[in-house]
């Protein structure tokens, strides 16, 4: 049997082993975890406990921009050294942090250029297997940067949409297109500091090149190409990818949705799709669906073929068309643990190397699709957008031969949990008002009058340092609680999805007054906006709160936090950075790579707020995190005069209650 030779040859002892129990909330999880140790294969947990986070990597202290150094600072006394040019701690630290915002917003403009490109060939004839599935968006997004729409064909509309958009990426000078989307307070006091993205292919380059040995040796200096770059991430290649992609395969609507390993189905042939783009995955749909292949899967035996994602990519899926979820980040190797899936595709970013060695072990295909990201020991199949079906008829036929060939046993978590997602910004308006008097002004109200207190975007990764899941969820209880309503992308939005925190019914874990909007509008308290780069619906709800009016004339204005905090990614440094700098108190966990009591962090952590932009904030633990939001929400809304409308909605409930009981 291949199968369990290679099962064999894999065998790792991990030096040191943690529990199961103790790196993870997440049942599934834990389950494969045992079973992985059972059958001697190693996971990302296993590296985690064996691999300690280097101390002075952790702080940014070190750097190796040149072959005077590396050179390395001592994180306790910052001050004491400086590289061998003279490059002091505040330096070192912001060219590191320049270097992490460069690389995610760099993914996200790189994703966003691919889904531009497919548009534009769509638009072109020059693609058949997409299409424009939502007139309506494109229209909305076109006429919200100032493309005539009246009276024209959706063909030129799409086509001065995508000359526009494309500068979001290409344009050398000027104000990047969705800049026109920003709350002009916000957009003035971007301009003021000379930090409204040109295009992103400049800001990144131009960051890129101002962190070489001997260019920019002012923190301050960086940390505003940081802004500039990080924005152009936000609200250019991250927005282009959100809009693009609901105008190619439509606007997410509240759906409901499985999610957990208990989607895996033993009698079927198992594909699971993982990665960011939803190119591929719309592809795979389509394949999946041909009966010439459901045909032969059931000549192999099989009920039928069972597409799942996981990540980003899964949470494009199911935001858009419900296919179930098999789980975040930390669970993929997991997942190959059951033995049951017969084949992995995967595009770009966040796919472990790891996943190679595990799939192996289980004889599951891992295919790599994207001519960006290869594994080595994994199957390369190339994805081509004016050819998807090539490729994807392939994964799937080489996942039937695999059910047909399986040999080892298969172990699938008898676990599942329903949530609602798919709350996209149009749906939320026609959610709050109905498809007549579609508006964000029911929740202006609801927080102006004090029953939501503010409102929280907890968003990003899971990360092996922590345990999984654990941190989001304690967070995110502890602000629903307190009348926060939560808005979540990205990781985030599954750990929630299987605490059974994104259903009506959970509105029982809200405090009064969010819990009873939750009731009349039968709505969760966390409401999950998608993948990473969906942040942007975040960004534009935001501005629509801002627009509707009663709650300040900036996004810095609003009583809103955000959080990401099991991060591990630098997307999410690149994300928390957009947030900031569009005004936004953002708290990270884990760990930040800043040494404390430094220029550079007080300049992030306090002085980037005196500019009239946002602010960091870090804590490691959930509930001095949660405090940390609810203050500045607070805050917030004493700045507005809405404090004490809160104290009253607070007083009425009670009193209602006290008569509802006598
Ligand atoms: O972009 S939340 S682990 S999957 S980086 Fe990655 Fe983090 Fe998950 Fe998607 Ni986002
Ligand atoms: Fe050292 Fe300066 Fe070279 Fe960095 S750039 S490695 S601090 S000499």
């Amino acid at each position: 049997m291949p199968q369990e030779k290679t099962l064999k040859e894999a065998t790792i002892a991990p030096r040191k082993a943690r529990d199961p129990e103790e790196v993870t909330i997440c049942e599934s999880t834990t389950q494969m975890l045992r079973k992985a140790r059972r059958d001697g294969v190693e996971t990302a947990f296993d590296r985690a406990a064996n691999m300690r986070a280097c101390p002075i990597g952790e702080k940014s202290a070190c750097c190796k921009h040149c072959a005077m150094g590396p050179c390395r600072l001592n994180a306790k006394y910052p001050y004491k050294q400086v590289g061998v040019c003279g490059a002091n701690i505040d330096t070192i630290m912001s060219r590191n942090f320049a270097r992490m915002v460069a690389t995610g917003s760099a993914c996200h403009n790189d994703h966003g250029m691919t889904m531009l490109n497919v548009f534009r060939d769509v638009v072109n004839g020059d693609i058949d297997d997409y299409d424009i599935k939502d007139i309506n968006k494109l229209e909305q997004v076109a006429s919200s940067i100032g493309i005539e729409v009246d009276g024209r064909s959706p063909k030129e509309i799409a086509t001065d949409l995508y000359q526009e958009l494309e500068k979001t990426y290409t344009q050398v000078e000027g104000e990047i297109p969705f800049a026109k989307r920003v709350p002009e307070k916000t957009l003035e006091t971007w301009r003021k500091l000379d930090i409204v993205p040109r295009g992103a292919m400049r800001e990144v380059m131009e960051l890129m090149s101002r962190t070489h040995m001997g260019c920019d040796q002012h923190y301050e200096n960086i940390t505003k190409q940081c802004s500039r770059t990080a924005l152009a991430d936000g609200w250019g290649g991250s927005m282009v990818a959100t809009e693009i992609g609901d105008i190619l395969f439509g606007t997410p609507s509240a759906v409901s949705v499985e999610v957990n390993m208990g989607v895996l189905k033993e009698d079927q042939v198992n594909i699971i799709v993982h990665g960011h783009e939803p190119n591929l995955f719309d592809s795979m749909i389509a394949s999946v669906n041909e009966p010439t292949l459901v045909e032969t899967a059931k000549k192999a035996g099989a009920k039928g073929i069972n597409l799942v994602g996981m990540c980003c990519s899964g949470l494009e899926m199911m935001s858009r068309y419900g296919v179930p979820h098999a789980g975040n980040f930390m669970s993929t190797e997991a997942v190959l643990v059951t033995g049951a899936v017969d084949a992995m595709a995967v595009d770009i970013q966040c796919i472990k190397q790891g996943l190679a060695k595990v799939a192996e072990c289980y004889g599951t295909h891992l295919f790599t699709t994207n001519p960006r990201c290869h594994i080595e020991g994994a199957q390369h199949i190339e994805f081509h957008e004016r050819d998807p079906k090539t490729c994807t008829d392939e994964v799937v036929i080489k996942a039937i031969s695999r059910f047909k060939n399986r040999s080892l046993p298969i172990e699938i978590p008898k676990i599942v949990s329903k949530g609602i997602h798919g709350f996209s910004h149009e749906y939320i308006n026609y959610m709050l008002g109905g498809s007549f008097r579609a508006s964000y002004s029911p929740l202006n109200d609801n927080i102006i009058n004090g029953r939501i207190r503010g409102v929280a975007g907890v968003v990003g990764c899971v990360n092996p340092r922590v345990k999984q899941d654990w941190v989001h969820v304690e967070l995110v209880k502890e602000l629903v609680k307190n009348d926060v309503l939560v808005l979540q992308t990205g990781c985030s939005q599954i750990a929630l999805t299987k605490a059974g925190l994104t259903t009506p019914e959970a509105a029982i874990y809200a405090g009064p007054g969010l819990g009873e909007v939750c009731e009349t509008v039968g709505m969760p308290p966390v409401l999950g906006f998608g993948a990473c780069v969906d942040n942007s619906r975040i960004l534009i709800a935001a501005s629509e709160m801002v627009r509707i009016g009663g709650l300040g004339d900036s996004i810095a204005d609003l009583p809103v936090a955000g959080a990401a905090p099991e991060w591990m990614s630098e997307k999410a440094i690149a994300i928390g950075q957009y947030f900031v700098a569009s005004g936004v108190f953002t708290v990270f966990g884990v760990t930040f790579p800043i040494v404390e009591e430094t220029k550079f962090h007080k300049h992030l952590f306090e002085e980037l707020e005196q500019q009239g932009l946002g602010k960091w904030g870090f804590s490691p633990d959930p509930y001095e995190m949660a405090k940390m939001m609810i203050n500045h929400i607070d805050k917030k809304r004493k700045a507005l005069g809405i404090d004490k409308a809160r104290e009253r909605v607070l007083m009425d409930m009670a009193d209602r209650r006290a008569v509802d009981a006598g």
